[in-house]
C-alpha cells in the first residue's frame, strides 16, 4: 500500500490563506512506483500552474488600488521581494527533478516578467500623475507685480573710500593699514611732536590708558611702514580717526582719513601738487577749483592746505599735505640726503560732502536709510 502524507511546507505559514496552498512536500516510502511518481509530478506542475493565476489574479486586483510610491513599493515586496509569492514559487521549483524544471520555470520567468513590466508601467503612471498635481496645486499667476526685495547698499563713505582706493591703485600706490588704538610714539612723537609740542592741541585726543589712545589721524601708518621697509615707498592707507571735537557741520569726533605717502629719489612739492591736481580731476570731474595755502604740520616742511569748491561755491578744506620733514626720515631710519617725500591726509567725509553736495557731515552718522538710499 502506498501512503501518501501531506506535510505542512515551514514558508506556508506565512503566506495569504487561499493565494497559495503551497507544493505539499510528499513523503514518498521507498516501495515508490514509475507511475506514482509520474502523477505526483503531474500534481505538483498542477499546483505550480494553479498558484502561478492566483498569484496573477490577486496582482490584478491589487495593482489596481496602488496610487501612491509607497503602495507600489508595497505591492512589488509583496509579488517581488525576496520574501514574496514570485521567489517563493521559485523556491519550490527546486522540488522538481531537473527535467520538469525548465517547464515550470518558463511559466515563473514570463509570471515574474509579467509583473516587472507592469510594476514599471505603474511607477511612471504613478510619477506623472504626482507631476500633475503638483502642477495643479502650483497655481501661479505670472501677469501679477513681483514683490519688491530691497537690495542693500554700500555706505556712501565706503563707496568714495573705494573710489580713492582705485585712482590711486591704478597709479600704482599700495593701500597699508595700521590700528586705530595707536601708542603716543606712532601717533606724534615719531612724526616729530614730542609730548610738550603745541600742536598736540590741534589733536585733541582720546586717550584710552597710559600712552593708549584712539589715533587722530592716519600718519602713524607712515611710521609703521617706513620702519618696516626701505624706500621707495608709494602707499595710501585709509582708516577711521577719532578727535575730541565737537559735531558741527564740518566735524565729527570720529571721522576717516586717507593717507598718501611717497618716497624716493628727487621727489618735489612740484610733484605733491600734480598728484593732487591729477586725483581731484578724476575724483570730482571737471568744474572745480582748487586752492593751496600755508600750514603747518611738524612732521613736514613746507606743508600746505588744500581747498576745493565748486566754482562759486564755497571752499572746504580736504587735506593737509607737505613733504616728509628731514626728522620723520632720521626717526625711521631713512637718509634725508639719498632720499624725499611728500605726504597727505584727507578727510574722506569732506570729499563726500563736496561730490555729493552734502552740507551737513552729521547725516553721515545718522543711519536714515532716507539719506543712505539716495547714493
Ligand atoms: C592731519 O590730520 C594730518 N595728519 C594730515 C597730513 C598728513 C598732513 C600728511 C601732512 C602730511 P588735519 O588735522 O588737517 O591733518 O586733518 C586732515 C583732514 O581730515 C582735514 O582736512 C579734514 O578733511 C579731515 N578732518 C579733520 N578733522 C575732522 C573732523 N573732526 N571731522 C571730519 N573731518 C575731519
Amino acid at each position: 500500500m502506498i501512503v501518501i502524507t501531506r506535510l505542512h511546507h515551514p514558508l506556508q505559514s506565512s503566506w495569504p490563506q487561499g493565494v497559495f496552498h503551497l507544493i505539499p512536500w510528499v513523503q514518498v516510502p521507498s516501495v515508490d512506483t514509475d507511475a506514482v511518481g509520474r502523477l505526483y509530478l503531474l500534481e505538483m506542475y498542477d499546483q505550480l500552474e494553479r498558484k502561478a493565476a492566483e498569484i496573477r489574479a490577486e496582482w490584478e486586483k491589487d495593482c489596481k488600488g496602488v496610487n501612491t510610491p509607497q503602495q507600489l513599493e508595497e505591492l512589488r515586496i509583496r509579488f517581488l521581494g525576496r520574501k514574496g509569492y514570485i521567489p517563493r514559487l521559485f523556491a519550490a521549483l527546486r522540488e522538481l527533478p531537473p527535467q520538469e524544471r525548465a517547464a515550470a520555470g518558463r511559466l515563473l520567468n514570463s509570471l515574474r516578467e509579467e509583473i516587472q513590466r507592469e510594476l514599471e508601467a505603474l511607477k511612471e503612471r504613478i510619477a506623472v500623475k504626482a507631476e500633475e498635481e503638483r502642477l495643479k496645486r502650483e497655481t501661479h499667476d505670472f501677469t501679477l507685480p513681483g514683490t519688491w526685495r530691497g537690495v542693500g547698499k554700500l555706505h556712501p563713505l565706503t563707496q568714495v573710500r573705494l573710489e580713492i582706493e582705485r585712482i590711486f591703485m591704478e597709479m600704482g600706490f599700495d593701500v597699508a593699514s595700521g590700528p586705530e588704538v595707536e601708542t603716543d610714539y606712532y601717533n606724534f612723537e615719531a612724526l616729530n611732536i614730542p609730548p610738550d609740542h603745541p600742536a598736540r592741541d590741534e589733536w585733541d585726543s582720546f586717550y584710552i590708558g597710559e600712552g593708549l589712545l584712539l589715533r587722530t589721524h592716519t600718519s602713524p601708518v607712515q611710521i609703521r611702514v617706513m620702519k618696516s621697509q626701505k624706500p621707495p615707498v608709494r602707499i595710501i592707507c585709509p582708516g577711521r580717526c577719532y578727535r575730541r571735537d565737537t559735531p558741527d557741520a564740518t566735524h565729527f569726533p570720529v571721522f576717516h582719513q586717507v593717507e598718501l605717502l611717497w618716497v624716493e629719489r628727487g621727489l618735489t612739492m612740484a610733484h605733491l601738487k600734480w598728484i593732487i591736481e591729477v586725483f581731484v580731476r578724476e575724483f570730482f570731474g571737471p568744474g572745480y577749483e582748487m586752492r593751496f595755502s600755508a600750514d603747518y604740520f611738524p612732521f613736514t616742511e613746507p606743508s600746505a592746505q588744500v581747498h576745493i569748491r565748486r566754482k562759486g561755491g564755497p571752499w572746504l578744506e580736504i587735506m593737509g599735505a607737505g613733504m616728509v620733514d628731514p626728522a620723520v626720515f632720521k626717526e625711521v631710519g631713512y637718509d634725508p640726503e639719498e632720499v624725499t617725500g611728500f605726504a597727505f591726509g584727507l578727510g574722506i567725509e569732506r570729499m563726500a560732502m563736496l561730490k555729493y553736495g552734502i552740507d551737513d557731515i552729521r547725516l553721515f552718522f545718522q543711519n536714515d536709510i532716507r539719506f543712505l538710499e539716495q547714493f
